[in-house]
């Protein structure tokens, strides 16, 4: 069995076993566009790499259905809470497909489970800020949906074809979770006062936090470089940043609302925003697990996984009765 390991695969270290013909063989398949399957041969290294990064993006999808879960006995109408429900749903189904994807590299869901539950392992920064006001949740489909859908479509061409797969029926429900936010936005923002100023309110704690979600500026992204050279990143997180920032200015025009941030400007030159400096120490904090709701995040997963025990027992017992009466 596969023990998860967190520690960084810098750089492809071979084993022995690893032999040069069937390196070549990987990277050539690789550059070619190909697709590595589960049972292929691969470095040691990129399976690793896969692991991390599908195994963070599963439990974000499942550490994500929290902030939004937190207002479904308060939706405004029964259609917003049939919505928000549909939504928090979906994204309950894109842990279940990453997790799959993940055992198809020889680790259990059990193990990566547990790596979480021990902080061991990462989720993304984003889920451990509060949703305080309804807004909150437009502002999550909008942009944190929008942001997620940036990075998600270029990992529809990703190399490992179980991920690449999963990401692209992800994509199609994170498409609708997005507009679903932004036409929530598109309400509070031609409401009332108080609720446009709820819209405004909401923008301005979300923005900087969905920017920090394509992750440390390329010149502080260790893993970058080598998962770009392994096609599992297809762009780099300066490059999704600036084209979801290219992408959401003009639909916050359209909303009436202002970006919180007095250096942005359209810059004719480059053809692209230019914008103010991110707080990245604040980004690491949240790293470390030092987020406004992180132990609450945390915590409420545990507290899930322990009072929930009964339904994997029953489900257990109930396949080996069936196995049982099928050998009979
Ligand atoms: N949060 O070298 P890099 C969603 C870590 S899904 C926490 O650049 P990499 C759906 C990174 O792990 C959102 N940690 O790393 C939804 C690494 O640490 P490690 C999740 C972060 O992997 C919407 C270290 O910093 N999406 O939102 C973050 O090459 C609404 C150095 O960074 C995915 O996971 C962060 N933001 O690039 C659900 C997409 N950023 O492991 C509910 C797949 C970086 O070396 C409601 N993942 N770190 O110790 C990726 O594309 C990549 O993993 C990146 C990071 C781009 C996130």
């Amino acid at each position: 069995m596969y023990t998860v390991d967190y520690s960084k695969p810098q750089e492809p270290r071979l084993a022995e076993a690893e032999d040069g013909a069937r390196l070549a063989a990987f990277d050539a398949r690789v550059a070619a566009d190909d697709f590595i399957e589960p049972k292929d041969w691969m470095p040691e290294a990129y399976r690793k790499t896969l692991i991390r990064q599908i195994s963070q993006h599963a439990h974000s999808e499942v550490v994500g259905m929290l902030p939004e879960g937190n207002w479904l006995t308060r939706a405004p109408s029964l259609r917003r809470k049939a919505i928000l429900l549909a939504k928090i749903q979906d994204e309950g189904g894109h842990g279940l497909y990453l997790y799959s994807a993940a055992e198809t590299l020889g680790v259990t869901r059990e193990e990566l489970i547990e790596a979480l539950h021990a902080g061991r392992a990462k989720y993304s920064t984003i889920f451990n800020y509060p949703t305080i006001t309804w807004a909150d949740i437009g502002a999550i489909g909008w942009l944190v949906d929008g942001a997620a859908i940036m990075n998600q479509v270029a990992l529809q061409r990703t190399s490992y074809g179980p991920y690449a797969r999963a990401m692209v029926r992800i994509c199609k429900e994170e498409s609708f979770h997005q507009r679903q936010g932004y036409e929530a936005m598109m309400v509070l923002a031609n409401g009332t006062a108080a609720q446009q100023r709820m819209a405004q309110d909401a923008l301005n704690r979300w923005w900087w936090p969905s920017l920090m979600m394509f992750g440390p500026p390329d010149d502080s992204s260790p893993n970058s470089a080598q998962s770009i050279r392994w096609r599992i990143k297809r762009e780099t997180n300066d490059e999704l940043r600036q084209r979801f920032i290219d992408a959401t200015v003009p639909q916050a025009e359209a909303l009436g609302l202002s970006i919180p941030d007095p250096e942005l400007k359209w810059n004719e030159a480059t053809q692209h925003y230019d914008f103010g400096p991110i707080d990245w120490e604040e980004f690491y904090a949240v790293v470390r697990g030092e987020g406004p709701t992180a132990k609450d995040r945390l915590q409420a997963r545990i507290d899930a996984w322990e009072d929930n025990a009964w339904v994997r027992e029953a489900a257990l017992a109930h396949a080996e009765k069936q196995a049982t009466k099928q050998a009979a």
